[in-house]
């Protein structure tokens, strides 16, 4: 008996079809941010680097710098994770040839029309973002939410043009395509005005979702603090599930890294799906603040997991990946982080959640306490290295010799 027999016996013993959560596993797309592969320098900003609303610590060898190193870089870490990928761009990786440029305001789907190909030829879908930060029209910290007009003019019409794209790259791809606006409006010390910069962010939202974009799911990103902004942040949580109430449609995005380190998204998804049909996730791992960690195989990565399985709403929970850390190899960072994601949905569909639910039910809690104790230690280690073997990537550490090559023969020469 090998050891994926062997296991899939154990499971089966508490009532798990583990051929099922395998498949279940290998259809869902998990939707990988590509500026983990150049710390969000992206290609329209010749000075690069980010700053103004975001940052990307470490200087580890080997960033990608052009859209052809991204590319390769990307691929490499995605022949290495199990399950179906998408490819989370943002606006500021918009493609220029031939010497032209135009501003963030003015960019169409041209601009991307290499970046679908690129999706095509791989089977990845697209998500997009616009990027609002790391620019000189960031006023003061604000987009948005600026009492300059011409600010707020400049980034609502960079957003209507991030919709328009990815109304576009959706009809290319016969696909949806997620569009997240979050926006790094805040302040430092504490405000002489909360409500003004928020009627004032409403306002922009308005004219930015004016028009139907059927192919795009639209999400708006909420966030607690930052650095530098820690006493007021305009697009804060209740801002936009209060928004994303009052026009349907419109999605609010959790970013795990972006609450109290007490207050959890795998309790807010159910919280939300009573209203919501569709719930997109950023999942990142903050240390002692919004950091943005590559992901691991932790606690609240596997409760959110749990949630999103033990609701039915792996149909319904979009997940996106939200970390970069430019301090480690960036090609293993994605490993790393995609894996435990994969890792963790895996382990949630191989849990006994009906019998797990029937005892809370009975108010038998004794009982449901000593199962999910026990769950723990069930063989997932060999159903993980099935399904990575199925999926034709190692299910072992020895992926890693892969990067290490990689390090060696491309990322050590650039
Ligand atoms: C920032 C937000 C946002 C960004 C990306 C790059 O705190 O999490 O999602 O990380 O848009
Ligand atoms: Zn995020």
């Amino acid at each position: 008996m090998t050891q994926f027999e062997f296991a899939k016996e154990r499971y089966s013993r508490l009532g798990i079809d583990v051929e099922q959560a395998i498949k279940t596993a290998s259809e869902k797309p998990i939707s990988i941010h590509c500026w983990q592969g150049d710390d969000l320098t992206g290609f329209d900003n010749p000075d690069g680097g980010t700053g103004n609303g975001i940052l990307a610590t470490g200087n580890y060898m080997g960033r990608a710098r052009t859209f052809e190193e991204l590319k390769a870089d990307f691929l490499k870490a995605a022949s290495l994770i199990p399950g179906k990928k998408r490819i989370n761009l943002h606006a500021c990786y918009a493609i220029f040839k031939d010497g032209e440029w135009v501003d963030r305001n003015r960019i169409e789907y041209k601009h991307f029309e290499p970046w679908v190909e690129f999706a095509r030829e791989n089977g990845f879908g697209i998500d997009f973002n616009p990027t609002v930060f790391s620019h000189p029209m960031m006023k003061n910290g604000l987009s948005l939410s600026s009492p300059d007009k011409n600010v707020r003019e400049f980034w609502i019409d960079h957003c209507i043009a991030c919709r328009r794209i990815s109304q576009k790259i959706g009809e290319a791809l016969g696909d949806k395509v997620l569009n997240d606006i979050w926006i790094p409006d805040g302040l430092k010390d504490i405000p002489a005005d909360r409500l003004g910069p928020r009627l004032l962010l409403k306002e922009s939202l308005d004219r930015i979702f004016e028009e139907k974009c059927p192919n795009v799911i639209d999400c708006i990103e909420s966030k607690l603090f930052a650095i530098g902004v820690e006493s007021y942040t305009v697009g804060s949580s209740e801002f936009y599930i209060g928004y994303s109430a009052a026009h349907p449609g419109v999605y609010p995005l959790l970013d795990n890294g972006h609450f109290h380190p007490t207050e959890y998204v795998s309790d807010k998804i159910p919280a939300l799906l009573p209203f919501f049909d569709k719930i997109p996730l950023h999942l990142t791992r903050g240390v002692r603040w919004d950091s943005d960690h590559v992901l691991i195989f932790d606690d609240e990565l596997k409760e959110i997991m749990k949630e999103i399985v033990r609701c039915g709403a792996i149909d319904r929970v979009i997940i996106g990946l939200d970390f970069f850390d430019a301090a480690i190899n960036r090609v293993a960072a994605w490993v790393i982080g995609t894996r435990s994601a994969e890792k963790a949905l895996l382990m949630a569909l191989l849990t006994p959640h009906e019998t797990l639910k029937k005892y809370q039910d009975e108010g038998n809690f004794t009982k449901n306490l000593m199962l999910m104790e026990e769950c723990k230690s069930l063989p997932f280690g060999a159903v993980w290295e099935e399904y990575c073997r199925r999926q034709g990537v190692p299910g072992d550490e020895s992926w890693f010799c892969a990067v290490e090559q990689y390090e060696k023969e491309v990322l050590s020469k650039r």
